[in-house]
């Protein structure tokens, strides 16, 4: 079983309010429709439709206000909508994908996965059905609400369903040296080991975001991953060709973390 993360800045235009990138959606539809009918479960980030709307309402804060309740619905609409177009995409390829929506059956408790019966989701892949889960509004046992990311929740189903791989698909090749998008230099890492990992962590989170670009949050999240025996790799989803050779396991430019 695979699990793939596709990030919210390659399925969406990010700095343009609930616009899909439809041009890289349809390649990776494509892409996971080639590499069919291997078991595969996909979760997409929200880049421009969720965070938004979760940040204007102060959703990542838990339940501060009444208002926010209608902010919780309208963020988890927001992440509908973008799941509708990524698996109305992948069917129009021909692929049997199938909406699940995490905050119907996921809970957190201060912000981390508490109660999830990801069952279902693995018995869905073995009756054949290609499973499109996406980060969400969630009920949270001590803040009343809060955001899962993708992320954390990509990684928890790697770890339950005992996936072989979990893939991130981001819009960098991989883990670097320094933040790609700001230093040119910046080198890319091809091999984190869990000992490399847990230094990295740590080097990483006395630095800004910005120096991180938000891989940081990702490896901190796939270090659990890697820790239960699931190989990561963080490669480039924006260009044609290397989702689907990272799904059949062709070699591929990117990053693996790995024991
Ligand atoms: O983009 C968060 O998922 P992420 C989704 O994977 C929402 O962090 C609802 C903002």
């Amino acid at each position: 079983m695979l699990v793939v993360k596709l990030g919210g800045s390659v399925v969406t235009v990010k700095d343009q309010p609930m616009t899909a990138h439809h041009e890289n959606i349809e390649q990776l539809a494509e892409e996971i429709k080639a590499a069919w009918p291997s078991p595969i479960v996909i979760v997409h980030g929200g880049g421009s439709f969720g965070h938004p709307v979760a940040e204007k309402f102060g959703l990542a804060d838990g339940f501060t206000s009444e208002r926010q309740v209608i902010g919780f619905s309208r963020t988890h609409q927001a992440m509908v909508a973008l799941n509708t177009i990524i698996v109305d995409t992948l069917h129009d390829k021909g692929a049997p994908a199938l909406s699940v929506s995490p905050s119907s059956f996921i809970t957190t408790d201060d912000g981390r996965i508490s109660k999830a019966d990801f069952e279902i989701v693995g018995r869905l892949v073995v009756r054949g059905f290609l499973p499109i889960l996406y980060g969400d509004a969630v009920l949270d046992r001590t803040k009343g609400f809060s955001i899962l990311s993708g992320d954390q929740l990509a990684v928890h189903l790697a770890t339950s369903l005992g996936a072989s791989k979990l893939i991130f698909g981001v819009d960098v090749d991989g883990v670097h040296t320094s933040n790609p998008k700001l230093v040119p230099q910046a080198k890319l890492i091809q091999h984190l080991s869990l000992e490399k990992l847990k230094g990295f962590v740590k080097i990483g989170s006395a630095l800004t975001s910005d120096v991180t670009g938000g891989m940081l949050g990702k490896v901190s999240e796939a270090k659990a991953a890697v820790e239960a025996g699931v190989e990561v790799q963080i490669v480039n989803a924006t260009k044609p060709g290397v989702i689907l050779k990272a799904l059949i396991g062709e070699p591929v430019a990117g990053t693996i973390l790995a024991r």
